[in-house]
């Protein structure tokens, strides 16, 4: 509906230049741009000013001692500029920041690489940081500065206005991220670029890669070929399935990246298996292979944990997966085992994390891997048991935030959602809004914790729209848990911002859950 309306205006404004200013007037009146204080994550500091700065077609796009592993944040944003302004800037290098244009400068003196500053007159707009990172943050607030036309991705002919004034900002938490569960239903490459993209808007710096389950094996690992070949061929509900190759899979990494996101990769044993288990029998104490499962229980499934060739086999992938994850961590899920005794799974664990170090990357694993002895360079994902991820911080490991009654994206919002699971809570947007990670589990601490992170499980969900459902509107809320200290947060504040936030969802082409506890603004 909104693209054809666009349409037509668009061909109202090239059929005839005379009726431009009466389309412009039109659709700036509907597509005014935002005031500074409707950003979301909330920055630390903004101080609004008299005026405005226009995008025209004749602005100058600068990078003032900027280098050259950040050029391409600014490309990114002329992309989206050009794309939706009918534009054509390119950007140059200049010694100095000039007297007018749009200015991205790197130097020193920020609190951290992540942080940046913006300083918006009716002259010119310095985006500033010390680093790569804080310059994309800066051009993720100037994109969600502009009206809200910027995200169609076809051209508008509003005026590309910027409200004037200046932001100081910085983020809370190290690690702000989401999770994407591919293994219970498949997601290819393209739907996953778009889950970045989404999660880049907000500024999250983490994606974890759900790669196998029960239902199936979604990474290719050339030393073990039947894992995807027959393990990677269904999903939930019996559908085909699917898995990444390792060029695919490199490829997401490095659209990550770009957007200085790093991939958690998750290889989930001793439990949640059975794809790897249908693939090979001798990782199963029987030495015969089970059978493809594409329902939805859990805790059924264990790898042979006395066999010596289950650490051979984990070994192999976790060597593989190691060369293609630049990041320091490689999950190794650890949960719901159920199937695995006690006395087997604590030794189990500790020999996948020795191979993980072996392999030069720390271990992060849901807080039943604090069990067993952990290395103080783990990380432990706290879901649903407090002892463990106390026991966890005791020795010495961090705690990344996801706990089930407030983060899970796979939740339901209420007992009428259309998808979504409710074992763990309801979470409406407030539900999912309103708490402070430092403040949820008694014994861990801000300085404890590693970074908070969205869990969306892909029980119920097989498509983009069904992803954005359970996704939008509570993502926004989980990336500013993240960036923004609980001080600066308040939940009445917040729902009036994203309330605003509607047509820029609308433009984004997301199928938002309209929660009765917003005010939306159409
Ligand atoms: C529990 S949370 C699981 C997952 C399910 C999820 C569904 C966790 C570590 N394990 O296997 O997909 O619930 O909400």
């Amino acid at each position: 509906m909104i693209a054809k309306k666009w349409f037509l205006q668009g061909l109202i404004v090239s059929a005839a230049l005379i009726g431009c200013n009466e389309a412009t007037k039109e659709n700036s009146a509907t597509s005014a741009s935002p005031a500074m204080d409707e950003l979301i994550p909330k920055p630390v500091e903004t101080k609004p000013a008299e005026g405005n700065f226009e995008i025209t077609e004749k602005t100058t796009v600068a990078l003032v001692g900027v280098d050259s592993a950040a050029t391409h944040i600014v490309q990114l944003f002329l992309d989206k500029l050009n794309s939706s302004t009918g534009f054509s800037l390119k950007s140059t290098t200049s010694a100095n920041i000039e007297a007018t244009g749009i200015f991205f400068q790197m130097k020193s003196g920020f609190a951290s690489p992540e942080a940046y500053s913006l300083e918006i007159s009716k002259d010119k707009i310095i985006a500033s940081a010390s680093s790569a990172a804080g310059l994309f943050y800066a051009s993720q607030t100037l994109r969600q500065l502009l009206p809200h036309d910027i995200e169609l991705n076809s051209v508008s002919k509003v005026s590309w206005t910027v409200a004037a004034g200046t932001i100081n900002d910085h983020p809370e938490y190290a690690v702000r991220g989401s999770m994407l569960d591919v293994a219970r239903h498949f997601f290819d490459i393209n739907e996953v670029k778009t889950f970045i993209d989404y999660i880049a808007l907000y500024k999250m710096n983490s994606l974890h890669l759900h790669l196998s389950d029960d239902q199936g094996w979604r990474i290719e690992i050339k030393s073990w070929p039947k894992l995807t070949e027959i393990g990677g061929s269904t999903e939930v509900g019996g559908g085909k399935g699917g898995f990444y190759t390792q060029e695919q899979y490199k490829e997401i990494v490095k659209y990550a990246q770009d957007r200085f996101i790093t991939i958690i990769p998750e290889i989930d044993m001793p439990g949640h298996t059975n794809a790897a288990l249908a693939s090979y029998p001798e990782l199963n104490c029987n030495d015969s292979a089970t059978k493809l499962y594409t329902g939805t229980e859990v805790g059924f499934s264990s790898f042979c944990t006395k066999k010596e060739i289950t650490y051979k086999f984990i070994d192999d992938v976790i060597r593989e997966l190691a060369a293609l994850t630049p990041g320091a961590y490689i999950h190794i899920g650890g949960d719901e085992s159920h199937a695995t005794k006690t006395e087997d799974y604590i030794p189990f664990v500790n020999k996948v994390q020795a191979i993980v170090k072996k392999h030069n990357k720390q271990i992060i694993g849901w807080d039943e891997i604090a069990l067993a002895t952990i290395l103080p360079n783990s990380a432990a994902q706290f879901w649903a048991d407090s002892a463990n991820s106390t026991n966890a911080v005791k020795q010495g490991a961090k705690i990344m935030m996801s706990p089930a009654k407030r983060a899970y994206l796979d939740m339901q919002y209420d007992s009428t959602s259309k998808f979504g699971l409710h074992w763990a809570a309801y979470i409406e947007v407030k539900d999912g809004y309103d708490w402070d990670p430092a403040n949820y589990v008694k014994g861990i601490n801000k300085e404890n914790i590693l970074g908070i992170e969205a869990a969306l499980w892909s029980e119920t969900i097989g498509n983009m729209d069904e992803i954005e459902y359970l996704l939008f509107p509570r993502l926004p809320g989980y990336a500013e848990i993240g960036w923004t200290a609980p001080a600066s947060r308040s939940w009445d504040e917040y729902k009036v911002r994203l309330g605003k936030h509607a047509p820029r969802m609308k433009a984004m082409k997301i199928d938002y859950y309209p929660s009765k506890q917003v005010d939306w603004k159409n």
